[in-house]
């Protein structure tokens, strides 16, 4: 595994812990998709609803496949098993993107403007600084607007273990910024 994509793990993981309490439990996922999907008030029910599901199915996975000591709740060290056999996330990986991407895009052009992206992965905790950076990564258009498709591949990378030097490493709080 690369160390930069323990880096992305390990930052994911303490963000996941929306209520900051060190492990992953089902009240992480119910609190961050409440949060996310406030930061989005233009997507219509439809969109928010897919990723109300989506963040339940990621808890599921997460909880089925890596919670080894069965107390229903995921540790770090539980959740670090992820990058190790990333074919077992990929589908939930897939479904969280689409669900986040599409909550950014609201008039359904494919395109997604700064404002929209920032609200949402600031809801997600992120810095600002690491979110400039990645939009600016994804080659905004004249109008400060990035494609869809190219954020959904980004997350799919973020989960990556053998990638590097990625976009995706820029929401990594350090001296890469
Ligand atoms: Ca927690
Ligand atoms: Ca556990």
């Amino acid at each position: 595994m690369r160390t930069e994509a323990t880096n992305r793990i390990a930052h994911v993981f303490t963000l996941f812990d929306a209520n900051g309490n060190g492990v992953l439990e089902a009240d992480d996922f119910d609190l961050m998709a409440n949060n996310v999907i406030e930061a989005a008030p233009d997507a219509d029910k439809a969109a928010k609803d897919a990723m109300r599901t989506a963040f339940r199915q990621y808890w599921t996975t997460l909880v089925t496949e890596l919670d080894t000591n069965d107390d229903g709740k995921i540790s770090y060290e539980e959740f670090e098993a992820c990058v190790l056999s990333p074919e077992r996330f990929d589908s939930t990986i897939a479904v969280f993107a689409e669900a986040l991407a599409a909550l950014g895009d609201p008039d359904g052009d494919g395109l997604i403007e700064r404002p929209a992206f920032v609200a949402l992965m600031t809801a997600i905790g992120f810095g600002r600084p690491n979110i400039d950076a990645l939009f600016d990564a994804f080659d905004p258009t004249d109008l400060d607007r990035i494609q869809v498709a190219v954020w959904v591949a980004a997350i799919k990378d973020y989960y990556a273990p053998d990638k590097a030097g990625i976009p995706g490493d820029l929401l990594v709080p350090g001296p890469a910024i």
